[in-house]
């Protein structure tokens, strides 16, 4: 699973980029601080199941603190986006390719309005970030139309003759672009284009049918971001005006702040709590007092820095992604060698028993009898789709 973080220069990408995933890229007030992608591990929490046993875990690769675990999520963050980037302005939008895996994109807008579109801050607060939306919309259909394009001509006429069909086709065209033949089929189902001859297709025809692929393949969401300098009804209005891309507030800087904070031991703070503790608050310095004042404000204006719950929104209700942990021994939840619920699984929601034994182990989905739910201990068919938060204990023969 990956997300992809996009958007105009200097509204805070690289920022909520590390406020995440805690590494430390270059961050800057002026534009294209960016200029090549970064990539680091985020994570969306998910209640460990262990606390229902009563014995503690043996998690493999997703932590659990405190009951909750840690499901590791890839983030990319590439370099600012200015109007007009697929003519070459700005950086351009060639690096738009290293987000081809993505699954889906987060759009950090200023919500202060303090950014103009090519990135300069100018504290004005008359930038209306609801236009950064719709535009970067236009970048990144054009971009995907783009990818569509290359050398299309040619090969169209070839699969013609070839008598290959259109969806495998577009297929092998945007392989690597994580978008699934369901996803094909549907947008070729909506675009009033001559499926059978994508020879004829126009210019404007790709355009329409990059524009419907990233719709249902690619979900968005608006991150308002330096939401420490505005207030609730800009988010309100700008939710209106892009409707139906969701908008959730975050102050990036900030949960930077106190996520570093917490690891130096000055706070008791988990991302996306509504709130935080201090320590010690003898050993803080004046100014480390005033910048947590503040960030006390932001949470209770906001309910809290807003970063965490941008990253689980996208997670759990654009991409519908569910947790499942797979056991062996559905007595004990433990795998061969005893370790309890070691692995933590994000799927998509409706995976069946089946699917999901390919995801563990080819030989599993090969060799499938039964999934068993370790809870109610009741046998699941091989097209039954596993509950969220299940553990799951697939049968195979040997
Ligand atoms: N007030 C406020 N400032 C922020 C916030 N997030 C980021 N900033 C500031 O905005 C400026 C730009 O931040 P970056 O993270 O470098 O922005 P970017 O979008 O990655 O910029 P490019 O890489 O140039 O495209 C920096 O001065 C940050 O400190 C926030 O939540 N609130
Ligand atoms: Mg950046």
């Amino acid at each position: 699973m990956e997300v992809g973080v996009v958007g105009q220069p200097n509204v805070g990408k690289s920022t909520f980029f590390n406020a995440l995933t805690l590494l430390d890229v270059p961050m800057a007030p002026f534009p294209f601080t960016t200029i090549a992608p970064n990539r680091g591990v985020a994570a969306v929490r998910s209640p460990c199941p262990h606390t229902e046993k009563g014995t503690p875990c043996t998690p493999g690769n997703a932590k659990c603190v405190d009951g909750t675990r840690w499901i590791p999520i890839n983030m990319v963050d590439v370099p600012g986006l200015v109007p007009g980037a697929h003519e070459g302005r700005g950086l351009g939008h060639r690096f738009l390719d290293d987000l081809r895996a993505a699954d889906g994109f987060l759009q950090v807008v200023d919500l202060s309005g303090s950014t103009d579109a090519e990135g300069v801050i100018d504290n004005s607060g008359h930038h209306d970030p609801a236009e950064e939306v719709a535009w970067l919309q236009e970048e990144l259909v054009a971009w995907c139309a783009e990818i569509l394009s290359r050398e299309f001509g040619r090969q169209a006429r070839h699969i013609e003759m070839e008598g290959l069909k259109t969806e495998e086709f577009l297929a092998q065209r945007l392989a690597g672009l994580s978008i699934t033949p369901a996803a094909i089929s549907s947008a070729l189902r909506v675009v009033p284009i001559d499926r059978e001859h994508p020879s004829k297709w126009t210019a404007a025809d790709r355009t329409e049918l990059a524009r419907e692929l990233l719709r249902v393949a690619k979900p968005r969401e608006v991150v308002a971001n330096k939401c420490d300098r505005a207030v609730p009804a800009q988010r309100d209005r700008l939710a209106e005006e892009v409707h139906p891309v969701p908008v959730i507030a975050t102050s990036a800087d900030q949960e930077l702040t106190l996520r570093r904070a917490a690891r130096a031991g000055l706070v008791r703070y988990r991302p996306g709590d509504p709130s935080f503790t201090l320590t010690d608050p003898d050993r803080l310095s004046p100014a480390q007092r005033k910048a947590l004042d503040g960030i006390a404000e932001t949470m209770k204006r906001w309910g809290s820095t807003g970063v965490q719950s941008a990253l689980e929104s996208m997670i759990f209700e654009r991409l519908h992604r569910i947790v499942v942990y797979p056991v062996e021994d559905e007595t004990h939840w433990t795998d061969s060698r005893g370790r309890v619920l070691p692995d933590a699984f994000l799927l998509p929601a409706g995976t069946t028993a089946r699917a999901m034994a390919y995801r563990v182990h080819t030989d599993l989905g090969e060799n499938f009898i039964r999934a068993i739910d370790a809870r109610t201990h009741r046998a699941l068919a091989a097209e039954h789709p596993v509950e969220p938060n299940s553990v799951v204990r697939i049968v195979a023969r040997k």
